[in-house]
C-alpha cells in the first residue's frame, strides 16, 4: 500500500510529552491572523482559544495554553489496567454483535445512545474532568466511533481535519481518542500535526481509491507544517485534540490490532444541523437552549436503530 500522502507518520518523536511539545515553534495567533495560509472558506471554523482564568480540575493554565498552541494534549491515564482490559472485552463483545448483524470493524459509529457500553465510557468522570477544563462545565457528547484497525488492515486515515466534515458551528468540538489497545508505531497509531489547527480549514480534496481511506478527504499539502507527532498510548490512556487539528494514521502492517474510541464533546452553545443534535448525551451541566436532545442511558447494546453514519468520523 502507498504511504499516507505528505509526511509518513513514522520515524518521528514517539515519546513526546505535553511539556516536550511546548518546544515546537508555533506561529502566534497574531502572526496567523496576518498569514496568507489562513483559509476563510468557512470563517466560523477559525480556532478560538480555550484558555481562560478558571483554575482547572486536571489541566492547569499552562496545559490549557499548550492545547491552544499545539492543538492536542496527551497522554492521560483515565482507566487503570484492569479497567482497560474490561474496555477491550466490552469492545470485543460489542463487535461480535455488530459482525453478527453483518457490519464491519469500522461500523460502530454513532451508537452511544444505543449501546450502554459506549454511553458509560462517554460519561466516565475521569474523562469529563479533563474535557470540563477545556470546554467548561456544560458538556455535550454528540459523536463516537471505534476506529478498529485489524491486524494487517490496509485501510488508512488520510491527513484531515474533523471540523470540515461536520455540520457544526462554531468549531469548538474536542475529541477524545481513547486507546482500547496499546497504540504505537507497530500498529498504525495516529499522528497529529502540531499547530495545524491554527490555520483555519486547510486545502483538501476527495481521497483517491489508492489511498484506501477510512474517510473520504485528504489534506492536499502538509509541507510547511510542523512534523507529525505519534499518538503513542497504552490501553486505557487518552489524548485530546481540537477539531481543526490535522491528523491521520497509516495502514496497520503488523499483527497487532489497534482500536481506539473517539468521543466528540462540545459546549452546548455549538449549533448542529442535519439532526446530529438529536443523538447527544448531556454529560454534565445543562443546555438551557434545548438545542441538544439528551439520550438517556440505554438498557443494553443494540446494533440497530438510528445513528450517524455519514461524516461522523
Ligand atoms: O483512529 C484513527 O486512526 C483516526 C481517528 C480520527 O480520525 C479522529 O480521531 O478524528
Amino acid at each position: 500500500m502507498p504511504a499516507m500522502s505528505g509526511r509518513v507518520p513514522t520515524g518521528h518523536d514517539t515519546t513526546m510529552t505535553t511539556s516536550a511539545a511546548a518546544t515546537i515553534p508555533h506561529p502566534t495567533l497574531k502572526e496567523l491572523a496576518d498569514s496568507s495560509r489562513v483559509i476563510v472558506e468557512r470563517p466560523e471554523l477559525a480556532y478560538a482559544p480555550f484558555l481562560d482564568d478558571r483554575p482547572g480540575k486536571v489541566l492547569d493554565r499552562a496545559a490549557r495554553k499548550r492545547f491552544d498552541e499545539q492543538g492536542f494534549l496527551m497522554p492521560f491515564t483515565v482507566f487503570a489496567p484492569d479497567q482497560a482490559r474490561a474496555l477491550q472485552a466490552d469492545f470485543e463483545r460489542l463487535l461480535d454483535v455488530f459482525l453478527a448483524a453483518g457490519k464491519d470493524h469500522y461500523a460502530i459509529n454513532g451508537f452511544h445512545s444505543r449501546c450502554r457500553t459506549i454511553w458509560d465510557i462517554v460519561t466516565a468522570p475521569a474523562i469529563l474532568d479533563i474535557i470540563e477544563d477545556l470546554i467548561g462545565p456544560d458538556i455535550v457528547a454528540w459523536g463516537t466511533h471505534y476506529f478498529c484497525k485489524k491486524p494487517h488492515d490496509p485501510k488508512q486515515v488520510q491527513w484531515h481535519q474533523d471540523a470540515p466534515y461536520w455540520p457544526m458551528t462554531p468549531a469548538r468540538t474536542v475529541t477524545v481518542w481513547l486507546a482500547i489497545d496499546d497504540a504505537d508505531e507497530g500498529n498504525a497509531a495516529m499522528s497529529y500535526l502540531p499547530g495545524s489547527h491554527l490555520y483555519g480549514t486547510l486545502p483538501r480534496r476527495l481521497s483517491t481509491a489508492v489511498e484506501d481511506n477510512v474517510l473520504w478527504e485528504t489534506i492536499t499539502d502538509v509541507n510547511g507544517l510542523n512534523p507529525p507527532v505519534l499518538v503513542k498510548l497504552r490501553s486505557g490512556q487518552m489524548a485530546v485534540h481540537s477539531d481543526l487539528l490535522g491528523h491521520g494514521s497509516p495502514a496497520n502492517l503488523g499483527p497487532r490490532r489497534r482500536c481506539g474510541l473517539t468521543i466528540r464533546y462540545c459546549p452546548p452553545s455549538v449549533r448542529s444541523s442535519k439532526g446530529w443534535n438529536n443523538n447527544a448525551i448531556i454529560c454534565r451541566g445543562s443546555d438551557p437552549s434545548g438545542h441538544w436532545t439528551h439520550q438517556p442511558r440505554p438498557d443494553g447494546d443494540s446494533p440497530f436503530g438510528t445513528h450517524q453514519i455519514i461524516g461522523a468520523n
